[in-house]
């Protein structure tokens, strides 16, 4: 059953069970949506990188910290869909194109739109990371055929404003619902390793879990260390166990939900990724970059796939979530 109604008691009880009954609860929920073997792929792609006006503390991009990372005009649209031909060539599903923004400038739509037809034509998925959109942006990019939009709302609603001040959390939550209202499919999560307390990293799921309807994609990403960011004055890493913890606790409060185990994977060991698999994670990024960091190489993640006997997820697999309803 999916449930838009939990309760931070209940979420902090199910986090706290012996690491096999939350593994198998995890485990036995996963198995009833997906199946356990397939792994979703996407690309990404920064398509105007850095010198963005937000100042979120854990970011390269942000014109607020010096962090070497040089800002870039938005890309053409033929370098783009050059650039989503490789992803396609090298196995990825969904191709993600990212901006350093706050939110898009009405006279970038019409290219924004171009590289979102583009990118359809060529028969990937579609998803796009541009910052707060207007529901008039969201209808225009649905309407070139936009699949997913990412936008995280990164931590904790308590510990929030720790991290940004130049948006709030409601900020956040109400692109969010401008999303799911304009007909994309939500892709919304965000991050662990920021000095955050587990208190706060159960509060993200639940706000995720309370939404509305649950984000179509959940990435939870490990924070990539970045130097000459605020966050690195009070980031700590984050126990391994803790992790998988948090990913067995979203696929059990967000059953139908496709789990991506985004950014930090290069700094996991293999056991421990096929442990996030285990606890429900089922999407990965592939391709040597993320935005601004790395990404494990792509031979790498095919070898891991391959040792557990997992296999890139068909097109379309998430389906059958909907199905399973
Ligand atoms: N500017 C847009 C926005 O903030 O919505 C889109 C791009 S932004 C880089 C997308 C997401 O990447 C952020 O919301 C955050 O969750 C994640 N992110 C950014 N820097 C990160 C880092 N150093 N480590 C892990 N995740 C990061
Ligand atoms: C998400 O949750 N993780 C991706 C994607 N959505 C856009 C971004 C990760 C960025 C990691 C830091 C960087 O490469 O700059
Ligand atoms: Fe800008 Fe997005 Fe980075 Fe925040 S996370 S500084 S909005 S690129």
């Amino acid at each position: 059953m999916i449930r838009t109604d939990w309760t931070m008691a209940e979420a902090r009880a199910i986090h706290a069970l012996p690491f096999p009954d939350l593994l198998h609860r995890a485990q036995s929920l996963h198995r009833a949506h997906f199946d356990p073997t397939s792994i979703e792929t996407a690309s990404l792609l920064s398509i105007k990188t850095g010198g963005c006006p937000e100042d979120c503390g854990y970011c390269s991009q942000s014109a607020h910290h010096q962090t070497g990372v040089t800002a870039t005009k938005l890309m053409d649209t033929e370098e783009v869909l050059a650039a989503a031909r490789r992803a396609r060539a090298a196995g990825a599903q969904r191709f993600c194109m990212g901006a350093a923004w706050r939110s898009p400038k009405d006279r970038d739509m019409d290219r924004l739109c171009d590289m979102v037809s583009g990118v359809a034509a060529l028969g990937l998925q579609t998803c796009m990371t541009l910052g707060m959109l207007t529901p008039d942006q969201v209808a225009r990019l649905k309407e070139a055929g936009l699949d997913f939009y990412n936008h995280n709302i990164d931590t904790s609603p308590d510990y929030y404003a720790r991290i940004a001040s130049t948006r709030t959390m409601q900020d956040r939550l109400d692109t969010v619902e401008a999303v799911r209202k304009g007909g994309v499919k939500v892709c919304c999560g965000g991050i662990l390793g920021m000095g955050e307390t587990e208190e706060d990293r159960i509060a993200m799921l639940v706000t995720l879990a309370t939404l509305p309807a649950h984000p179509d994609s959940v990435p939870v990403n490990l924070w990539n260390r970045i130097e000459g960011v605020p966050v690195e004055d009070h980031a700590r890493p984050v126990d391994p166990f803790a992790l998988v913890r948090i990913v067995a606790l979203a696929r059990i409060l967000m059953p139908a939900s496709v789990v991506r185990l985004s950014a930090g994977r290069t700094g996991m060991s293999d056991e421990l990724q096929a442990l996030c698999f285990l606890a429900g994670a089922n999407s990965i990024f592939v391709g040597d970059q993320l935005l601004t960091t790395d990404n494990p190489a792509a031979w790498k993640d095919a070898d891991l796939l391959a040792r557990l006997g997992m296999r890139v997820a068909p097109v379309g697999a998430a389906a059958m979530a909907d199905a399973a309803e």
